[in-house]
């Protein structure tokens, strides 16, 4: 069953603007003779049309500010629910300095405005569709009922609105928004639409938390770029895309003044495929908080973050054991060239009393009850097909692939008999990592998730507590090209 909305195109303006500029050149002489990067060799990434080498080239690293995503405001408020209107359109932003890049985004912004719930309180989304082509919303993370979570099925049309209804039903966590429409989100997503949703609860009310400016979340995604400064993608359904540019917020690795203060840092990885392993400096102690589903019980010490497409990662970072004027890079040691440096700080004098502190203890986690089944999902590539399966099969959005009883835990083996590794995605649950056949538990395993690495070779074991809604829910890959174009989706019913 073929869903891809064949009316796709990427931003309209990235076509006319390109012919335009082939014509004649104008301001943008300094940045088109600059001439082609040569591709790294044995390198998937797909390199920008724009040299990096200058010195202050759109690409220089810390040459701009942290931008930070504004905060979506309620178009109304009821005694229970926050009600917003957005709409998905095409948009134009300054990813690199002195150039407009044709985007898409919700209302036309790149990345999306951060919507701020509050557990046990609803959210009433109004998406508006303003595109030629379908689309939808997947609240990443959250459990809301089947008809609200985005299925890759489930469409907007274009010029039609759909009502989206989150109840919030679950702990705080950082959550995302992204489209989830079948066949064309990991060109959607990387021309722009995606968000951050960051729900919160009493518990972490309470806590003596980093909060307003020492609360900064960072949206990780890496991108290319033609000459004339619009997004370039190349499809690769082998690795996924890689592009040669990190992006923080929509900035070219930005950098950003901090004070000698415990501050909150909320990660997501919204790349299409890239992996990330990052280190504050040399590998300065950071403590992690949260992950994928919220709070963990109490905080890990970590030095090195591991982050697969998708994953979510809450941590606190204590600046003030740097003195003044020490610039701390945040590096990315999986990566090579340009996608190394993700962003700097720069630590200033000064900061003050310091109201925040690293709690000692956070969540308190139920015991989840026995497994009721036990699943084995086998991972393979088949090269001749191009088709990246499960268990031997790919997406057909007219089988249902398991059926797991609402209430029940369950326990499922992810059996990885490819050459990569794939960052594996539940929807509709959140599950605790419980095995790795090559490793211990890795550090990034604690607490409540919705993605697992899966490595090349490994077999995982997590269980998934079923504990939102009956109904149809998708299980896939978070690699999008993975999922999206070669198959590697599943999809389950959760009965009553
Ligand atoms: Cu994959």
């Amino acid at each position: 069953m073929a869903a891809t909305d064949p009316r796709w195109r990427p931003p309209a303006d990235a076509w006319t603007r390109r012919d335009a500029l082939r014509n004649g050149f104008g301001s943008f002489v300094a940045l088109a003779g600059l001439g082609s990067l040569p591709r790294q060799a044995g390198s998937n990434t797909v390199t920008s049309a724009a040299v990096r080498a200058r010195a202050r080239s759109p690409f220089t690293p810390f040459r701009r500010d942290l931008p930070l995503p504004a905060t979506l405001v309620p178009t109304r408020r009821t005694r229970h629910a926050d009600i917003y209107e957005r709409t998905v359109t095409e948009g134009l932003t300054e990813i690199l300095p002195g150039f407009q890049t044709p985007i898409y985004g919700y209302d036309g912004v790149y990345p999306g405005a951060t919507i701020r719930a509050r557990s046990g309180r609803t959210v009433i989304v109004d998406q508006h569709n303003g595109l030629g082509f379908h689309t939808n919303v997947h609240l990443h993370g959250g459990h809301q009922p089947p008809r609200f979570d985005g299925h890759p099925m489930d469409l907007i049309d274009p010029g039609a609105t759909f009502r989206y209804r989150y109840p919030n039903d679950q702990a705080g966590a950082t959550l995302w928004y992204h489209d989830h429409a079948h066949g064309i989100l990991h060109k959607t997503i990387y021309y722009g639409l995606a968000g951050l949703y960051l729900l919160e609860d009493d518990l972490e009310r309470g806590l003596d938390l980093p909060r307003d400016e020492y609360e900064v979340p960072l949206l990780i995604q890496d991108r290319a770029f033609n000459r004339d400064g619009s997004l370039r993608y190349e499809e690769n359904i082998d690795a996924g895309f890689l592009g040669d540019t990190i992006l923080v917020n929509g900035a070219v690795a930005p950098r950003m003044r901090v004070k000698r203060r415990l501050y909150r840092l909320r990660l997501l990885n919204g790349s299409n495929a890239r992996h990330y392993e990052l280190r504050f400096g040399r590998g300065h102690r950071v403590h992690q908080i949260g992950g994928d589903g919220g709070l963990l019980e109490r905080p890990i010490t970590r030095r090195t973050l591991s982050l697969s497409a998708g994953e979510r990662l809450d941590v606190l970072v204590d600046f003030s054991d740097f003195k003044p004027g020490t610039q701390v890079i945040l590096r990315n040691i999986a990566g090579e060239g340009s996608t190394v440096a993700v962003m700097r700080f720069d630590v200033e004098r000064g900061g003050g009393r310091d109201p925040a502190r690293i709690p000692r203890r956070m969540a308190h986690f139920d015991p989840v009850p026995a497994p009721q089944a036990q699943r084995n999902w086998v991972l393979t590539f088949e090269p001749s097909a191009r088709q990246w399966q499960i268990n031997g099969k790919v997406w057909d959005a007219t089988r249902v692939d398991c059926r797991p009883r609402l209430g029940t835990s369950e326990l499922w083996q992810w059996i990885n008999r490819s050459h990569m590794m794939h960052p594996m995605h539940i929807h509709g649950c959140q599950f605790r990592v419980v095995a790795r056949s090559g490793s211990k538990l890795l550090r990034g395993d604690h607490g409540w998730k919705d993605i697992v690495r899966v490595d090349a070779g490994e077999r995982v074991t997590v269980q998934p507590y079923i504990t939102s809604h009956t109904g149809l829910y998708v299980f896939h890959c978070h690699m999008l090209e993975h999922s999206s174009i070669a198959g590697m989706m599943l999809q389950m019913e959760v009965t009553s």
